[in-house]
């Protein structure tokens, strides 16, 4: 039985090197070496193509990322279960990486850096944690981690998914009047949903207005949920303060694009978190022996929903 593996190959080779310890039964490659396409039962991959076409006995596609916006879940066989990543390593980066976003804006960092750039020493009123109110799209795996470490510095909590959540210490939004309600109270605005039809494009205008003026953006979900033109403009008239951007769409962002010469727009290369090989290898195996089994795998993904 083989385990193929089509992602990042540096990666790939821990992956490797962490199959061959745990589970030497498992012939595991890494494209372009597939081997015997017959014998490939299971495909791990970030962006697979066509490739599971390819494969006459595949069983499971299983996503190396958190997301599956980018396999093209149509290039993949309507009967085989399409499994996302649910492992800590990715978890523990992204709560990183926005607790310090978080905490950049809430101590004016982007302000004091222009303010260095003139040579300015001018101290901003500080705000307490409580009277900062974050808002986070997206209840899932990660939108609750992070409200879980934002709540320990004391900010007020806020989160919106499709369904109706119950996290002690959060407010708590579901569905399209819940988005209005909860922007309505959010100072910085965190994205972290799946790229799906009714998600594409949601950080636009509409969205900017209804939050109150000088708001600012944390996106670490996928770039097409933004649309760039409308945040350029909220920017302009300083609806929105400033924004935090981890991904763009298109990805690498061009490098003449507008958005890498705001005064108060961060961006970083899709960084914000990543799989964990060891951790990643583990919940693989730990898939592989359910779905073995025939019992129900982590992070299976209904494909209507698109996430
Ligand atoms: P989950 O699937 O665990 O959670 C998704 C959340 O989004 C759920 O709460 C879901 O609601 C909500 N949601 C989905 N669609 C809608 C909608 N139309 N309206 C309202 N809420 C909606 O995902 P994760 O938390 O694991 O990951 C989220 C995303 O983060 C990934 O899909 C990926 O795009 C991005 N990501 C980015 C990384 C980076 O480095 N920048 C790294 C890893 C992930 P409900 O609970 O009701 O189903
Ligand atoms: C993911 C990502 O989806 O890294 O895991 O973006």
């Amino acid at each position: 039985m083989t385990v193929l593996y089509k992602a990042d190959p540096v990666r790939g080779a821990l992956w490797a090197e962490r199959f061959a310890q745990l589970a030497p039964e498992i012939q595991f490659r890494v494209w372009p070496d597939l081997g015997d396409r017959a014998a490939v039962r299971y495909l791990v991959a970030w962006q697979p193509g066509d490739l599971a076409l390819t494969l006459p006995n595949l069983e499971v596609v299983f996503s190396v990322g958190a997301g599956v916006d980018q396999l093209d879940l149509s290039q993949i066989p309507a009967h085989l279960p399409v499994v996302r990543m649910l492992e800590p390593g990715i978890v523990e980066g992204m709560v990183e990486y926005v607790t310090e976003a978080v905490l950049a804006i809430h101590r004016d960092l982007f302000d004091y850096a222009l303010q260095q750039q003139a040579r300015a020493w001018q101290p901003l009123p500080l705000c307490a944690a409580a009277s900062r109110r974050i808002g986070v799209l997206g209840l899932g795996m990660l939108g609750t981690a992070v409200l879980e470490r934002l709540r320990l510095f004391g900010f007020a909590c806020a989160g919106w998914s499709r369904s109706q959540h119950d996290i002690e210490g959060v407010a708590c939004y579901a569905g399209e009047a819940g988005l209005d309600a909860m922007l309505a109270r959010t100072d910085v605005l965190i994205c972290l949903l799946p790229l799906t039809d009714a998600t594409r494009g949601l950080l636009c205008r509409r969205v900017f207005d209804r939050l109150p003026r000088g708001a600012s953006l944390v996106h670490v979900g996928r770039g097409a949920q933004l649309v760039s033109g409308d945040l350029l403009d909220a920017l302009q008239s300083g609806q929105i303060h400033s924004a935090v951007l981890d991904v763009t769409d298109p990805e690498p962002l061009p490098t003449d694009h507008p958005l890498w010469t705001q005064p108060r727009v961060r961006i970083t290369p899709h960084i914000a978190s990543a799989t964990r090989p060891e951790s990643a290898v583990d919940a693989v195996l730990e898939n592989l022996r359910l779905h073995r089994a025939g019992e129900r795998m982590n992070g299976l993904i209904d494909r209507t929903r698109g996430y």
